[in-house]
């Protein structure tokens, strides 16, 4: 539809940006600090860990002054549960209680919202050497975890987050460092840590509505409507195979607390279904969302599968085309064009999955990342000439103000990132954010913190509520 008159952002509309705690603090081993996956993991050759990352753990109160300056409305960032508890379970550590405390107050002095993940990709390695999300203890230390975090900071944080990208952990978990490659054909088992991870979110969403009725929570997968790639009918029954395993699997289970029919019947087939104990599926059932939160780069495209030759998921990440004998295959989308990295670039694709979730679930829809990968450069006179990112975000807010005219609730929009991390798999030099770090991938530099030109851009959209764009 095209509309003459378009509705306005709501008035308190939550203006954000977003981080994750191993991309963006550093300090991974300091006060106590247990290691992750993350921290054990391996990188891709040439690319940087995560152990100094933009050193936020050491900065919060320069970055927090400047997400200030930038004007923003809400911060979403992740706790590293390895701070708060460091082997998981067992003994608490006051020093990580102490540092989101005083990030929490410090971002509050600015009257900037805090919207915290619990958990983004982070894992205790600790829990991991006992099984990981495959040994059912761990929906028990997770629970733990999330009762500790509602007792803390629950006075003040209003928007949880329970897991980043569940649905990118199972389906993409090597490229993103979460899975090693000895368990890459183990699908079975990825299924069964799916089921796992299910089950310890809806007991966080009950636990938080009972600690802090004031407060809401919801899941936050990586949703991305899905195209066929012809009008063909096996291209149509394709995508919609592929949308119900990546994505409604994962929000089906969130909301409704049952599995989604088609999905159920693909794990059938390929013989992954996971194990559901007696009273699984009550518990899936007795944890709500208040919302849905969810991170949106790019759409797919699949046809109907064609042969094995074609399939190649090697080069696959979060974005990037899969193919699975038998359900689908992954294709290029010729419409659209592609970023350095090569995620496809698909603003429309954006207003669609906005409509396709609310009309799916009618809860209220937080887009908690969206953004653009790319080699920024540092100019003489200090500056980041980024209008490629100026140009990415703003053709995303026009479609989130036409997806918010069709009728969608969307309380807020948190792009990734806040300020230049290191990227899941691809290093500094991918860069995310409205702040420049001076730092490259193996030379720490000084870690200066420089405006970029989308810094000021993002400051006039958000003091006009997003009418200038
Ligand atoms: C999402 C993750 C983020 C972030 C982003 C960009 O999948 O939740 O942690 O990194 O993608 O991805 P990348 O760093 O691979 O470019």
């Amino acid at each position: 539809m095209n509309y003459k008159n378009l509705k306005p952002f709501p008035k308190d509309f939550l203006w954000g940006a977003s981080t994750s705690a191993y991309q963006v603090e550093g300090a991974w081993n300091e006060d106590g600090k247990g290691p992750s996956v993350i921290d054990m993991g391996r990188y891709p050759e040439g690319t940087s860990d995560f152990k100094v990352a933009s050193d936020h753990y050491h900065r919060y109160k320069e970055d927090v002054a400047l997400f200030a300056e930038m004007g923003l409305k809400a911060y979403r960032f992740s706790i590293a549960w390895t701070r708060i508890y460091p082997n998981g379970v067992g003994e608490l550590n006051q020093k990580g209680i102490e540092f989101y405390n005083n990030l929490i107050n410090e971002l509050l002095s600015y009257n900037i919202e805090p919207i915290v993940t619990m958990y983004h990709f982070d894992l205790p390695y600790a829990i991991q050497q006992k099984g990981g999300w495959t040994n059912k203890e761990t929906i028990d230390a997770f629970e733990n975890y999330a009762k500790t975090l509602f007792e803390h900071f629950g006075d003040r944080v209003k928007y949880w987050l329970t897991i980043n990208e569940q649905n990118m952990m199972i389906l993409h978990g090597e490229a993103i460092g979460v899975v090693s490659s000895d368990i890459k054909n183990a699908q079975k088992e990825l299924y069964q840590q799916n089921h796992h991870m299910l089950l310890a979110q809806a007991k966080a969403m009950k636990l938080c509505h009972k600690m802090c009725p004031d407060a809401m929570i919801g899941p936050a997968p990586n949703i991305a409507s899905v195209y066929p790639a012809s009008c063909n009918p096996e291209d149509v029954l394709a995508a919609s195979n592929l949308s119900s395993i990546r994505n409604w699997l994962y929000l089906d289970a969130a909301v409704f607390g049952r599995y989604n029919s088609v999905a159920w019947s693909y794990m059938e087939e390929k013989g992954y279904t996971p194990i559901v104990y007696e009273n699984d599926m009550d518990i899936l059932k007795a944890g709500k969302p208040d919302f849905i939160a969810f991170n949106y780069y790019s759409t797919l495209t699949a046809a109907k599968y064609k042969d094995e030759s074609q399939s190649d998921n090697s080069a696959s990440d979060q974005q990037m085309e899969m193919s699975e004998p038998g359900v689908y295959q992954g294709v290029p989308n010729p419409y659209l064009q592609k970023t350095e990295f090569g995620w496809e670039m698909d603003p429309v694709g954006f207003r669609n999955t906005l409509r396709e979730i609310y009309e799916r679930y009618n809860l209220p829809l937080l887009v908690t990342e969206n953004g653009l990968g790319a080699y920024d450069k540092l100019e003489e006179g200090e500056v980041i000439n980024d209008d490629y990112r100026i140009d990415f975000l703003r053709k995303h807010i026009e479609q989130a103000r036409l997806a918010i005219t069709d009728g969608v609730n969307l309380i807020g929009y948190c792009p990734w990132s806040a300020i230049d991390l290191v990227s899941t798999h691809q290093g500094i030099s991918k860069r995310y954010g409205f702040i420049y770090v001076n730092r490259d991938e193996f030379d720490l530099k000084d870690l200066r913190r420089i405006r970029k030109k989308s810094f000021y851009w993002y400051k006039d959209v958000i003091k006009s509520n997003g009418e200038k764009l």
